[in-house]
């Protein structure tokens, strides 16, 4: 085996080597050009058509003006419908003579991406992933990062209309926030949107190692559409943790073994509780090294709402299950949570949704290997084939050994005393009729009598003439218009 433990040898592991032995906006409303000391003044000189939509692309894309008056600060639940951020938290916030004033840290953290994975990684305040700075259009923001890393840093904001020094370009439009020190950053917020944050200093290792967050700003005066029963801040991410190892390895370009929402892997991922008939939103980032994202949601469509920060107007907003949400963009997607259930939400990129695992060895599927094991033990105790009917996680999770510091491949035990195969980019959405409260997990679905898909009786095989026996040519002829195509003809043909 090499030396380098990665996703795709992981397997090689227990499995010992089958491969080895050949087996195998902004309007900005902004209307006044003032000099310091203009209004700021959402929405002023303009008619919002039915509920308030801002106008697109015209005389500005950056926000107007500059040196606009900030407006007062807004305290959460107030002013703002504050958003749930799964298994992270947004940051606290003083108010300072009119400015809301923020304390970011920038700072190695003792991060468990599941129970059985462990790594040190760069966080923001003592999370990885999943700090959330929130604040509302026309504030004035003054945000301190102090930087507790070993080397220097900056932070950027990301989709943000803010003076060019404030950009966060290290080493472009500022100096270095050097080790042990702390830089001031101060703004007013133009706009409103999803928008994030990240440091723009050695980005693939500071990135890589964690340094990255959702930055939520609500809308001063928001739409009636603008409300939401439950608003949702995801941040995707990806990593190369190898095996046993406790540092992310950010030199990786493609071969990426954890995926995460907010820092967690399924199912470590805190699940999206709603009530039956909640308006809900979820604001996705992406802020990984190479991969775009196909976010896809069972039971539902859903619109994407705004892409980048920006409000897409309803006329052009895009019904769909997936939303592809590429490095670099947020993405607001809306849904009414009229069915109740367990319904999946990940990424429908099969590779995202397994946790540890390997590539590196041939497709096992449909070879027989029987005895294989028994002559193989005596020589490799721990050996195991693997892959012959596919990747069972539950399987793997209970028998394989795995090397120490690695979230193995398991997925989670589900309510039917079976394994869910899922890890990675993964959560559920839970939709209850009844719940205690939002901060609780409702635990699993219960469905109703008669709406589970079961193992068909011979009764009801009969009823229907299914003939198992027959398989697909005992349907045919039946109905079926499909031309007959003899079985094996086509491989025959050359
Ligand atoms: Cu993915």
């Amino acid at each position: 085996m090499s030396k380098k433990i990665s996703r795709r040898q992981m397997l090689g592991i227990g499995a010992a080597t089958v491969a080895g032995i050949g087996l195998l906006k902004s309007q900005a409303h902004a209307t006044n050009h003032g000099g310091s000391g203009a209004a700021y003044q959402p929405f002023k000189g303009y008619n919002p058509p039915r509920g308030g939509a801002r106008p697109y692309w015209e005389k500005s894309y950056s926000g107007g003006p500059v040196d606009v008056k900030p407006l007062p600060p807004v305290q959460p639940g107030k002013g703002y419908k504050p958003v749930v951020v799964p298994n992270g938290a947004a940051l606290s916030f003083k108010i300072v003579d009119g400015v809301k004033v923020f304390h970011l840290i920038a700072e190695e953290v003792d991060h468990a991406f599941d129970s059985g994975l462990r790594t040190k990684c760069w966080g923001y305040n003592g999370r990885v992933n999943s700090t959330v700075i929130e604040a509302v259009e026309g504030e004035r923001v003054r945000i301190y990062v102090t930087n507790r890393l070993p080397v220097a840093t900056s932070v950027h904001w990301h989709g943000f209309n803010l003076p060019n020094g404030m950009d966060g370009v290290a080493g472009l439009t500022q100096p270095y926030i050097k080790a042990g020190e702390t830089a001031k950053y101060e703004f007013t917020l133009r706009q409103y949107g999803t928008q994030m944050f990240h440091s723009h200093h050695d980005e693939m290792t500071q990135m890589g190692m964690g340094l990255i967050g959702n930055f939520i700003i609500h809308p001063r005066n928001p739409a009636a559409e603008y409300h939401v029963d439950r608003d949702f801040s995801l941040m995707v991410s990806e990593w190369s943790i190898p095996a046993g190892t406790y540092r992310p390895n950010t030199l990786e370009m493609t071969d990426f073994n954890i995926l995460t929402f907010n820092g967690k892997v399924f199912p470590s991922t805190a699940p999206l509780v709603c009530k039956t008939g909640d308006k809900v939103r979820i604001r996705l980032g992406n802020l990984g090294a190479m991969d775009a994202h196909p976010i896809h949601i069972h039971g539902y469509h859903f619109r994407i709402t705004a892409t980048d920060g920006e409000d897409i107007p309803l006329s052009a907003q895009w019904p769909e299950a997936t939303a592809l949400v590429a490095v670099g963009q947020t993405r607001n997607v809306e849904f009414i949570a009229d069915a109740p259930g367990d319904w999946a939400f990940h990424c429908h990129m099969t590779h995202h949704t397994m946790n540890q695992m390997g590539h590196d060895f041939p497709n096992m599927v449909g070879i027989k290997t029987e005895g294989l094991e028994e002559k193989l033990r005596p020589l490799l105790p721990s050996y195991m084939t693997m892959g012959q009917t596919g990747m069972d996680m539950g399987r793997m999770a209970e028998v394989m050994p795995y090397p120490k510091n690695t979230i193995s491949m398991k997925g989670a035990p589900g309510p039917f005393g079976d394994y869910i195969s899922m890890g990675g980019l993964f959560t559920i959405l839970k939709v209850r009729d009844n719940l205690r409260n939002y901060d609780e997990d409702p635990g699993w679905y219960k469905q109703p009598e008669g709406t589970v898909a079961l193992k068909a009786s011979d009764e009801e095989l009969r009823r229907d003439g299914i003939d198992v026996k027959a398989g697909l040519s005992g349907l045919a002829g039946e109905g079926s218009s499909s031309p007959a195509m003899p079985h094996g003809e086509m491989h025959h043909k050359k």
